[in-house]
């Protein structure tokens, strides 16, 4: 594996974190220390990271400050993307804010109904993919951020298939049934398919996006791996943290705690709740107001008593819809002002505009309440900062259940963004919350805030991504492709006697809808037949299937049978099956009516009874609820397997249940045993239960079908190779043999 100590890290997303500012002379650039540059700090100290993205608006400068700006990005690590005015307007405010934003936070009336930006925003990510081409060195790890860049992914693994690319998605990941609303859903998916290992904020995200791409692309995963053109794709769950020691710090500060100082004698007495959010119709600020005012409205003693401060950092204001989005909240406010000010105070202080750090962190310290009720986001950044920013133990947060954070922050008072009566009970249970349950649930939150923080995230995913991509960055590990390198270590091997051992379903033959079609035509059976009719060869077929199939499609060959795993064996030309262990009598009883119980409520499902394997088949079921069930099944037998000498084994679209220690390494073992190393063995397999048969053959000539992680040493791509690889076989011995 290789260690953060020798792997550079390029970093693309859409912003950097600099900022530059003319002056006469030339630029001023400042680096900013955003969320993202801080988990990746450790890195760049190590390695060093390069980041590539959008520097901000440029256009107002001079040639010569262009040119300063260049030199002075090139000296900090950073390669910048520069985008016109244009391009700004159509690909990041067009597409990426009005079209995906919407459509990823659930809202979809928000996306235009001549909704444009398309091709402007595959340019850019044409030009993002560029950049990276250009930057990149082998050995690199390549870090893709956020949904302004979904295609970049597959645009860098077409011209780079080697490289080691990561993606992370801030936003959420919608529902299946949301996305295909979006017409060009195939192509974002297929973007973010050229990375290795896709990364989302909680369980759900990823679980709408697997959903996405088997209702879309017809695409399956294991459990959270998806086999694409050849490659492996993962999928993880990395909750995002925040720079919590940084934060505590700061609200330990003097000055920090003179700032809450003021606030708290500004309020006089009265309890603050506070809100902190870009001005985005995402953050739920109009039915929060509404809730509040409805708390007013039903409690009249606390109308003096309560402060509601609304900070509001203006955001996206080249974008209609914020606009009038800005107004109806101004509006809400002078409702709720209006209705509920007295001569002594003003209910809702209202700031629209950013304030910086220090303030911030005043603001969280000095909050009885912080409400963070998005109605959908990512994660929600500021509600851990307010925890982080809690090193008294006090304050309650109120949190939206459709913020990403409510998956980790169990602790908070969790509310329906959408309720407003629940929304101002909770803002009411928050302010009347007994001490010792406000300092508990306050002690929980700020232990998880403080251990998953952005410096664990940022090297959990990173570790993720080198280790998915470790394999691919050591060609010795990896199966070499094509039938010329399988047929030339073939002609070259000494010593030139052969054991075949072959797979039937998938190897032989393609996989079919209803396994009881896939018999054998007269050239398999021709091609088995010369096989083994070949001096110096044996012919073993290693199949899952059941002894009466194989006898019926394949017992007139000479050819050694193994059925079910390698527990029942035929030598060639004999009629006796010999079963490899002994089966205890009962050992069904307790699965049959579970894989039964399946089968009833999952159609186009059937369960298979074999002598020392149960297996239950669900490639006629509906994908999607077919692979829920097989989840279900595999937690179910999980459960009832345990302490039993069974264990469930994986297949294609098969989930199969076989006394533990049966596998079709029973048959690597017998051509060992009977011929020593006089003969060399071929084993060919497309299947998981081959891999039993490859890795009991170290020395063998070892062959995966198709896709997917093997511990084969060749491959080849489909049932049509193997056939012909088996025929030039069968020519190279014949001319061998005098
Ligand atoms: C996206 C996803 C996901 C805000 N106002 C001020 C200020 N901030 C800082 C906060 C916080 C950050 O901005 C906002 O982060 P969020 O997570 O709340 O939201 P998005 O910007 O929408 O980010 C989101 C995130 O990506 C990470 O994956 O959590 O769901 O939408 O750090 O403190 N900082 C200062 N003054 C302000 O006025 N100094």
């Amino acid at each position: 594996m290789v260690s953060a100590g020798e792997t550079r890290l390029l970093v693309v997303a859409n912003r950097l974190p600099v900022t530059a500012r003319a002056h006469k002379d030339g630029v001023r650039l400042a680096m900013s220390s955003g969320g993202l540059a801080t988990g990746l700090r450790n890195w760049q100290e190590r390695a060093g990271a390069i980041w590539i993205g959008w520097p901000g608006d440029v256009s107002r400068f001079s040639p010569a400050q262009l040119a300063d700006l260049d030199r002075q990005l090139d000296r900090s690590g950073v390669v910048p993307v520069h985008l016109t005015a244009d391009e700004i307007a159509t690909y990041y405010e067009g597409f990426a804010n009005q079209v995906l934003w919407p459509l990823c936070h659930y809202l979809v009336d928000r996306v235009p109904v001549d909704a444009t930006g398309w091709r402007t925003y595959c340019d850019v990510n044409a030009r993002f993919a560029d950049a990276v081409c250009q930057a990149w060195r082998p050995g690199d790890l390549v870090w893709v951020h956020d949904y302004q860049l979904m295609l970049v992914p597959s645009l860098i693994r077409e011209r780079l298939p080697e490289a080691r690319i990561g993606y992370f998605h801030h936003i959420p990941f919608p529902s299946s049934e949301v996305l295909r609303i979006l017409p060009w859903r195939q192509e974002v998916l297929r973007g973010l398919l050229g990375a290795d290992v896709i990364g989302f904020h909680t369980f759900a995200y990823r679980r709408h996006f697997l959903t996405s791409l088997l209702d879309t692309e017809g695409l399956e995963a294991e459990v959270d791996t998806l086999e694409v053109g050849g490659r492996t794709v993962h999928t993880g769950v990395f909750p995002m943290g925040i720079d919590a020691a940084h934060f505590e710090a700061l609200a330990r500060e003097p000055e920090t705690q003179a700032v809450v100082a003021r606030l708290r004698e500004e309020a006089a007495g009265r309890h603050i709740v506070l809100g902190v959010d870009r001005l985005d119709y995402t953050k739920g600020i109009p039915r929060r107001l509404l809730a509040f005012e409805r708390l007013l409205e039903r409690r009249p003693d606390l109308r003096d008593r309560v402060r509601y401060v609304q900070v509001a950092v203006p955001s996206r204001e080249g974008v209609d819809a914020y606009r009038s989005f800005r107004r109806q909240v101004d509006e809400l406010v002078g409702r709720v002002n209006g209705r509920f000010t007295t001569l002594g105070a003003v209910p809702v202080h209202y700031l629209h505009r950013s304030v910086t750090q220090r303030e911030l962190v005043g603001l969280f310290g000095a909050a009885d309440v912080m409400l963070v009720t998005p109605l959908r986001d990512g994660m929600n950044l500021v509600a851990k900062e307010f925890v982080a920013a809690r090193p008294d133990g006090d304050g309650v947060l109120v949190l939206s259940e459709f913020a990403g954070a409510a998956a980790e922050l169990g602790d908070a008072l969790i509310v329906n963004p959408y309720d407003v009566d629940a929304l101002s009970d909770c803002i009411e249970r928050a302010l009347t919350m007994p001490d010792t349950e406000r300092r508990l649930r306050m002690a929980n939150l700020r232990a998880r805030v403080r251990r998953h923080d952005v410096h664990a995230w940022a090297s959990g995913y990173l570790g993720a991504l080198t280790q998915a991509t470790a394999v691919a960055t050591d060609a010795g590990d990896r199966p070499v492709d094509g039938e010329a390198a399988l047929l030339a270590a073939v002609t070259v091997a000494e010593p030139q006697r052969w054991c075949l051992l072959l797979d039937y379903d998938g190897t032989l033959t393609p996989i079919v809808e209803r396994p009881e079609l896939a018999t054998p035509n007269d050239d398999l059976l021709d091609l088995l037949r010369e096989l083994a009719g070949a001096a110096e060869v044996d012919v073993h077929l290693v199949s899952g299937r059941p002894r009466d199939t194989l006898e019926r499609w394949l017992g007139s060959l000479p050819v050694d049978l193994w059925a079910e795993h390698g527990f029942w064996h035929r030598p060639a030309r004999q009629s006796r099956w010999e079963s490899a262990t002994a089966v205890p009598e009962d050992w069904w009883v307790k699965v049959l009516p579970i894989l039964e119980s399946f089968a009833a409520t999952t159609p186009g499902t059937r369960v298979e009874q074999k002598s020392a394997a149960l297996a239950w088949h669900y490639r006629g079921a509906d994908p999607a609820f077919g692979e829920r069930q097989a989840h279900e099944l595999r937690l179910v037998l999980g459960d009832a397997l345990s302490n039993q000498p069974l264990e469930v084994v994986e297949g294609k679209k098969v989930v199969e249940i076989r006394l533990r220690g049966v596998s079709k390494a029973a048959a690597a073992r017998h051509v060992r045993r009977r011929h020593g190393p006089t003969r060399q063995v071929i084993a060919v397999g497309d299947d998981r239960t081959d891999e039993d048969l490859f890795q009991a053959l170290p020395d063998g000539i070892t062959v995966k079908v198709g896709p997917g992680a093997t511990a084969a040493r060749y491959r080849l791509d489909d049932v049509p190779a193997v056939h012909r690889v088996l025929r030039s076989l069968l020519t190279t011995w014949a001319r061998a043999v005098p």
